[in-house]
């Protein structure tokens, strides 16, 4: 029977308590947590007798067979990792509506198989590198990749192996070649389809990213005894350069800039820092414009650390271009929005998103749901039950559109 939007804001809600942590929902990259959530999607899957596996980079993935055996499949999914102390609806939102819609078809077959994916990792928190579960689909997972490692320097290949998983297996993550489409629904994490009084909107384009593992180094010394104009501060160093990054971001129409996660070593307060890390993250829908400010960005932080007497190292992360949505699913998904009484808005996407991974490979397409507030990456995040009652329609009539389409 078709789950109601309560149902499945229900099942969002239960799986945010798979966490690492007691009381916030952090899941990332293959923690022990994503265990829970695999068998508590495996199982629903089960009982809907799709054929359930997890691939080698650690994507839960379930098949709903079609009525003429193989073919073209459709992708439905998004990503189950969170970012530190998230909400109950990023990612695992768009697993949830994917299962919930095979449910809905009460055991009728189309004429295309459909798969649901839970990709493994999508927000880069573990390893600062993010997409790992999509890249895996499309075959983007080099060694360079699978060696980066972690705060505790373990690699992604070691995750995968204490997970459980075999990560020689990895090729046989790929996709099968020639998929239908791959259809991704979010939570807007935005304020503007609020402000437009709109349920849902057809994402158009998703804004290029870049993002860099900074490093900046001074020299520890005494806090009580080195005069100030003897000290080489690291923490000062970064401190004044990430007021440069805010200030050179607000000259700059729809270009937004950010310097976090921010450690300082030694960790005492009667030393000067002597070694600062953070990561930059620059985002703008025209590339050329995002790729000239992280450039001016880095140089301005060489030079503060230059005149500082400090060292200034930055590593890619990142280099993410804009992405535009497969024009023909546009359209389908604005008619599947039209078609249940909706406006069928266009936006682009200021967060990033798996779809523009597998939108190198596959015709990919996202539906945004209204998110009160715009509160994401927050505890506080939520959408509303109409919405996603929408949401489930726009689903089931696009499935329609393919079915009409294929047969
Ligand atoms: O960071 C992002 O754009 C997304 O939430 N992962
Ligand atoms: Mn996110
Ligand atoms: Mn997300």
């Amino acid at each position: 029977m078709k789950l109601s939007g309560d149902d499945i804001i229900a099942r969002c809600r239960h799986i945010a308590r798979f966490s690492e942590s007691a009381t916030e929902t952090t899941r990332t990259f293959l923690c022990p947590a994503m265990h829970d959530v695999h068998r508590y999607l495996g199982e629903w899957m089960g009982s809907l007798h799709m054929d359930v596996r997890v691939d080698a980079m650690g994507n839960l993935r379930g098949l709903h067979p079609g009525s003429r055996g193989g073919g073209r499949r459709l992708l439905i999914g998004s990503h189950l990792d969170t970012v530190p102390n998230a909400g109950a609806f990023d990612g695992i939102l768009g697993v949830v509506l994917g299962i919930a819609l095979v449910q809905s078809l009460e055991g009728e077959r189309l004429p295309f198989p459909i798969e649901i994916i839970g990709f493994s990792e999508e927000e880069g928190v573990r390893f600062g590198v993010p997409f790992l579960g999509s890249r895996a689909l499309i075959g983007r997972v080099d060694d360079q990749l699978l060696s980066t490692t972690d705060q505790n320097g373990v690699s992604v290949y070691e995750a995968i192996r204490q997970f459980g998983l075999n990560p020689t297996h990895i090729g046989e993550a790929c996709a099968d070649p020639g998929v239908l489409a791959y259809l991704e629904f979010h939570i807007e994490q935005g304020p503007v389809l609020e402000h437009l009084d709109q349920p849902l909107a057809v994402v158009q384009a998703i804004a290029g990213q870049s993002r860099y593992a900074v490093n900046v180094t001074g020299s520890a010394s005494h806090a009580g005894t080195t005069p100030m104009n003897l000290r080489k501060d690291a923490l000062a160093g970064m401190a004044e350069w990430i007021t440069v990054v805010e200030a050179d971001a607000k000259q700059v129409n729809g270009l937004v800039s950010t310097v976090a996660a921010v450690h300082s070593e030694p960790r005492a307060g009667n030393v000067v820092p002597a070694q600062v890390t953070a990561s930059l993250d620059v985002r703008h829908a025209a590339d050329e414009v995002r790729r000239a400010a992280a450039k001016r960005l880095l140089h301005s932080g060489a030079s503060i650390a230059e005149r500082r007497g400090l060292k200034f190292h930055a590593e890619v992360r990142l280099e993410q271009a804009t992405v535009q949505m497969d024009p023909d699913l546009v359209g389908m998904a604005q008619r599947a929005l039209q078609n249940i009484g909706c406006e069928g808005r266009l936006l682009t996407s200021g967060a990033g998103h798996d779809a523009m991974v597998i939108a190198e490979k596959v015709p990919s397409v996202m539906i945004f749901l209204r998110n009160p507030g715009g509160i994401s990456h927050h505890p506080d995040e939520s959408v509303l039950r109409g919405d996603v009652d929408l949401a489930l329609s726009a689903l089931l009539n696009i499935l329609k559109q393919f079915a009409s389409q294929v047969s």
